[in-house]
């Protein structure tokens, strides 16, 4: 049997450059001979994530608890076809969590611990990368873009709420013009 991939969770706020760091990462697992692949949440291609993505764009309007409770679904609808791929030997690096989800929710007011419920039981990851960015530098990074969340005062939030989550299977890289402590914007 394969042995199993890892799965490698890489979580931080807008413009902490996530995106580029998981492609370059799965592209070096892959080029060291490794069966690597990038997922990313939220999914924006199937149902659940139509609708996450109306909501992102502010073409709809969802309660709180309701749109946290879908960003949740995504996840759970991808979990039977990650379990293969990594049982199979591929190692997953995914670009945002559940993290985001308990994150972004409690900076917009959640309970914390009624955020954190309906992802009980996802798969676990093996290490979650957080690329730490200070709020003013990430503005410096051309500025944040037009989606809901993407504003200045919530993302100082989010920024603090990330702080709240992070235990022994996290890894906080420092990015460029960021403290070492987290909460200092
Ligand atoms: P991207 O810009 O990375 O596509 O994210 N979000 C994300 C949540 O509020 N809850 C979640 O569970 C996840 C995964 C973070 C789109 C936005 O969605 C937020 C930014
Ligand atoms: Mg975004």
């Amino acid at each position: 049997m394969a042995q199993r991939g890892l799965l490698i969770v890489v979580e931080g706020c807008d413009r902490s450059g996530k995106s580029t760091q998981c492609e370059n990462l799965v592209a070096q697992l892959q080029q060291s001979g490794n069966n690597a692949e990038l997922v990313k949440f939220p999914d924006r291609t199937t149902q659940t994530g139509k609708m996450i993505d109306s909501y992102l764009q502010q073409k709809s309007d969802l309660d709180d608890h309701a749109i946290h409770l879908l960003f949740s679904a995504n996840r759970w609808e991808a979990m039977k076809a990650l379990s293969e791929k990594l049982n199979s030997g591929t190692t997953l690096v995914v670009d945002r969590y559940a993290f985001s989800g308990v994150a972004f929710s409690s900076a917009k007011g959640l309970d914390l611990e009624w955020c954190r419920n309906p992802d009980i039981g996802l798969l676990t990851p093996d290490i979650v990368l957080f690329l730490d960015l200070t709020i003013d530098e990430a503005e410096k990074r051309g500025g944040f873009g037009q989606e809901r969340y993407e504003k200045r005062e919530l993302q100082i939030k989010v920024r603090d709420e990330f702080a709240k989550l992070q235990d022994d299977t996290w890894k906080s890289v420092q990015r460029e013009g960021s403290t070492r402590h987290l909460g200092c914007h």
